[in-house]
């Protein structure tokens, strides 16, 4: 069970639609592969996804964190000692998604060496999630175009729309083509990622009021204390704090602060020992959750199936399961599959997936 070696291997992946957002755009997947290997000849596998727009890593800082400081500090553990390496990698801060994958690969080694799937070990709530699929920025008709191709193709019903753009009104537009094209045959919400003031987001919001949308996520920063607490105590839906509340700390002062109503739990950013903790409090404080995407590959999303399929806080909405469709490869030997709007939790040891050494060898770029 002790772990012998980390490896970090960043690799590229170009998306065959970029995805555009107000804080940013991800043309390519540069992740970085993390690989936990035990005294054993176990494997454990998970990637980081770098978002300097959202958390300030980079694909090179992530190598150099993992190599110069995490994996000298698990090293010599046993891959069960989860909270001895959350407590050594937290003396450094920030690195969530180096410091996830580290947690998920290491949980992905433990079950492979139990011979049991991680999601059972979480909590083996479900089978499957129902999938809800991020719609870019675009001209309206070609975002409902998008829709309209994954409702055919995948079944998925359920859409966040990214907003957030100046002026407000294109933003709109698509929100309402989107429900004047599929009627009440899909659920829609929006994501702002702090592209507008409160102020902006209150006028939008007023003016999504008859379209009867399931969530608000992050319309404006949380930087903005009291329009934020102003905002969110006059919608009449919850308002999901996402890249504002990666740590308890920050989603209890989000909630309790009047700041959000919901929060999203992304396993990329969080892990799956973090990702409990924000499930644990989320049930205490009695919020929502929607398992959310850090635009990962196969492989983070088979670990936000993993935990997401594991609890019934997180199995009740339609999950961010879907960022993966739009990239032109990927590295796993068994691609993830939607069916009829659907992910199932991959059987199997671990998390249940296997790196193809061809595509490894293929994309990886050092
Ligand atoms: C999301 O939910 O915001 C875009 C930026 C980021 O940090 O995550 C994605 C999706
Ligand atoms: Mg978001």
């Amino acid at each position: 069970m002790k772990i012998t070696a980390v490896e970090a291997i960043p690799f590229a992946i170009p998306y065959a639609k970029p995805l555009k957002f107000a804080s940013g755009e991800v043309a390519t997947a540069e992740h970085v592969l993390i690989r936990v290997h035990t005294e054993d000849g176990i494997v454990g596998v998970a990637e980081a996804p770098p978002r300097p727009f959202t958390y300030g890593e980079t694909q090179a800082g992530i190598v150099a964190v993992v190599e110069s400081l995490f994996a000298p500090q698990v090293t010599g553990l046993r891959v069960t000692e989860r909270e001895v390496a959350r407590a050594r990698l937290g003396r450094t801060v920030g690195n969530p998604t180096a410091k996830a994958a580290i947690d998920m690969a290491m949980w992905d080694a433990f079950g492979k060496t139990v011979g049991l799937g991680v999601s059972e070990l979480l909590g083996g709530y479900t089978d499957r999630l129902r999938v809800s699929h991020m719609l870019g920025f675009d001209e309206p008709a070609a975002m409902v175009a998008e829709a309209e191709r994954m409702i055919a193709t995948h079944g998925i019903r359920t859409f966040k729309v990214k907003v957030g753009r100046r002026p407000v009104d294109l933003d709109i537009a698509v929100v309402r083509a989107l429900r004047e094209a599929f009627g009440d045959g899909v659920e829609l919400y929006v994501d702002g990622n702090r592209g507008w003031t409160p102020a902006e987001s209150m006028r939008a919001m007023r003016r999504l009021a008859d379209l009867d949308l399931l969530f608000a996520e992050e319309l404006c920063a949380a930087d903005e204390v009291l329009g934020r607490r102003w905002l969110v105590g006059h919608l009449d839906v919850p308002f999901i704090a996402d890249e504002s509340a990666v740590t308890p700390a920050d989603i209890t002062r989000e909630v309790l602060g009047g700041s959000a109503t919901a929060i999203s739990i992304k396993t990329a950013r969080t892990g799956f020992t973090g990702s409990q903790r924000a499930h644990h409090l989320a049930e205490g404080l009695g919020v929502e959750v929607v398992m959310g995407n850090q635009i990962d590959g196969q492989l983070g999303t088979a670990c936000t199936i993993a935990f997401g399929a594991a609890h019934q806080r997180t199995s009740h909405r339609a999950a961010e399961l879907s960022n993966f469709l739009d990239m032109t490869d990927d590295l796993l030997t068994e691609p993830l599959l939607i069916t009829d709007g659907e992910l199932r939790v991959r059987p199997g040891a671990g998390i249940g997936v296997e790196i193809d050494p061809d595509k490894l060898a293929r994309y990886r770029t050092s």
